[in-house]
């Protein structure tokens, strides 16, 4: 197994440099954050391509215009960053969550099941003591329904096995604000859902 080991090596050489890479584009991202926000978005992905990369595309549901593209990023053991746009949301806040089916084929969304929670707990925001692992709290859309996402997820992976992996999980984004009472935020109708894919799909 001996190349098998150096390929490990190599993966977390990489994952390092993918680290350099996305904060410089983090750095880029907060200085030119109104002027190009759709190639803010990509410029994650075009730099390297390791294994822990995902990629979620919103679909629209329950009659929205939403549509969005997030790029997922593990930078740590157990840390990922999730960074994109979603657009023709209503202004103002909506309910950012990870919920445990990767499955957006229902026109309700409802085939995406509840909210991602391995651990169990009680709905809450990400800031507090309890909530389930996939309460990622809410987005907010300016005036013309565009929102900018940049959300660091702890305690999670982008790993193909392990209860805390969000891969072949959904994000979805509901209608409302996430007022953070359990068992859901009262956040309403789900309007987008993408499922969380692996952009390289790296078995070992
Ligand atoms: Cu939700
Ligand atoms: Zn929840």
């Amino acid at each position: 197994m001996k190349d098998g080991w150096n390929g490990m090596l190599e993966f977390r050489y990489m994952k390092r440099i993918a680290l350099a890479v996305l904060l410089g584009a983090a750095g880029q991202a907060a200085a030119a954050e109104h002027s190009h926000p759709d190639h803010d978005a990509l410029s994650i992905d075009h730099h390297h391509g390791g294994g822990s990369h995902a990629t979620a595309e919103l679909v629209a549901l329950s009659g929205s215009p939403v549509k969005g593209m997030l790029h997922l990023v593990q930078h740590d053991n157990s840390n990922v960053l999730i960074k994109g746009s979603v657009a023709g949301l209503t202004p103002g806040k909506h309910g950012f969550h990870v919920h445990v089916n990767g499955n957006c084929d229902s026109p309700d969304g409802m085939s995406a099941g509840g909210h991602f929670a391995p651990t169990g707990g009680l709905h809450g925001a990400p800031s507090s003591q309890v909530h389930h692992l996939g309460d990622l709290g809410n987005i907010e859309a300016d005036r013309d329904g565009v929102a900018h996402v940049s959300v660091d997820v702890p305690g999670v992976s982008l790993a193909l096995i392990g209860l805390n992996s969000l891969v072949n999980r959904a994000i979805v984004i509901h209608a409302k604000e996430d007022d953070f009472s359990d068992p859901a935020g009262n956040s309403g109708a789900r309007v987008a859902c993408g499922v969380i894919e692996q952009d390289n799909d790296m078995r070992m």
